[in-house]
């Protein structure tokens, strides 16, 4: 465990795995939608990273600005209070960890937990204040097409493979309509990273569904799961479209490919002092 020197708590390997087993701990819990807080904390770490900015070097998971307003009162982020709440208790029982630390050691935990690949991960990031808060408007949105997918995630430093590759993680959890007004999930097993999402934009058919909320996707056969218009912009794509087929073969190419990206996401912007990254050990090991 951490040792003290001065009076300064310096966190081992041992501390961080800790607070892992907490995470994975207050996961399941068959009270919230498909049993498992995991999707909404997976949310968290990438809409707390997702800011980034390469140009201006801004934005990024370093700083935790989404604590405060306005960037918490963003569309986009709307329903995430659940999962920084929920991790809350984490923060209080460990102190010393940094709330941006916190947020993507969590969405890490729950990708491992719900059955993902191992993503290496490793401290450093700061808590900011308010004055780092990022305009609104940097995150995707879900009503547009593929050209505004690659202006989103190109300001990010992410290439069309990479792109595929994270949005795999609709393979997870579900839209709700009183925070992104969308409604249904994306695959059968909404609590398992697979690339179930990549099979399922090829196999099913998808139609307009017929409703008063906002233009989504519902597939012919059970109506019962849902793509948004960006999901379907990566089968109409051509270059975005030969990695959804590709991952769509292969399972353990998109672990590999999502793990790599997803670990990216989650260090852009970060000053690190540090190279070592640390590769936590699943309940489940
Ligand atoms: Fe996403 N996502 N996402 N998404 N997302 C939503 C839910 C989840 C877009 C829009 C939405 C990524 C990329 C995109 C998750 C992970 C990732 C919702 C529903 C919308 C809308 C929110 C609600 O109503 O609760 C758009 C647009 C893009 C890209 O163009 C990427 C990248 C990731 C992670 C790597 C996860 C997980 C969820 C489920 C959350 C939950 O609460 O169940």
């Amino acid at each position: 465990s951490g040792l003290k020197t001065g009076g300064v708590f310096t966190p081992t390997k041992d501390d961080f795995q800790k607070v892992y087993n907490d995470v994975a701990e207050l996961l399941e819990n068959n009270e919230y939608d498909d049993g498992s807080y995991g999707p909404v904390v997976v949310r968290l770490g990438w809409h707390a990273s997702g800011t980034y900015d390469k140009d201006t070097k801004t934005g990024g998971s370093n700083g935790a600005t989404m604590r405060f307003a306005p960037e918490s009162d963003h569309g986009a982020n709307a329903g995430l209070k659940t999962a920084r709440d929920l991790l809350e208790g984490i923060k209080q029982k460990h102190h010393w960890i940094t709330y941006s630390d916190l947020w993507t050691l969590a969405a890490v935990a729950a990708i491992q937990e719900m059955g993902g690949p191992k993503i290496p991960w490793r401290p450093g990031r700061k808590d900011g204040d308010v004055s780092a808060c990022t305009p609104d408007g940097r995150l995707p949105d879900a009503s547009k097409d593929q050209k505004h997918i690659r202006a989103i995630f190109y300001r990010m430093g992410f290439n069309d493979q990479e792109i595929v590759a994270l949005s795999g993680a609709h393979a997870l959890g579900r839209c709700h309509t009183d925070r992104s007004g969308f409604d249904g999930p994306w695959t059968f097993s909404p609590t398992m990273l697979t690339n179930d999402y990549y099979k399922l934009l090829l196999e099913e058919k998808w139609s307009w569904k017929k409703w008063n909320g906002p233009k989504q996707f519902e597939d012919v056969s059970t109506k019962s799961l849902m793509m948004l218009p960006t999901d379907m912009a990566l089968i109409k794509d051509k270059e975005f479209r030969k990695h959804v087929e590709r991952y769509a073969k292969d399972n353990d190419l998109f672990f590999k490919d999502f793990a790599d990206a997803f670990g990216r996401l989650l260090e852009l912007g970060v000053p690190f002092e540090k190279e070592e990254k640390f590769i936590f050990k699943s309940t489940s090991d």
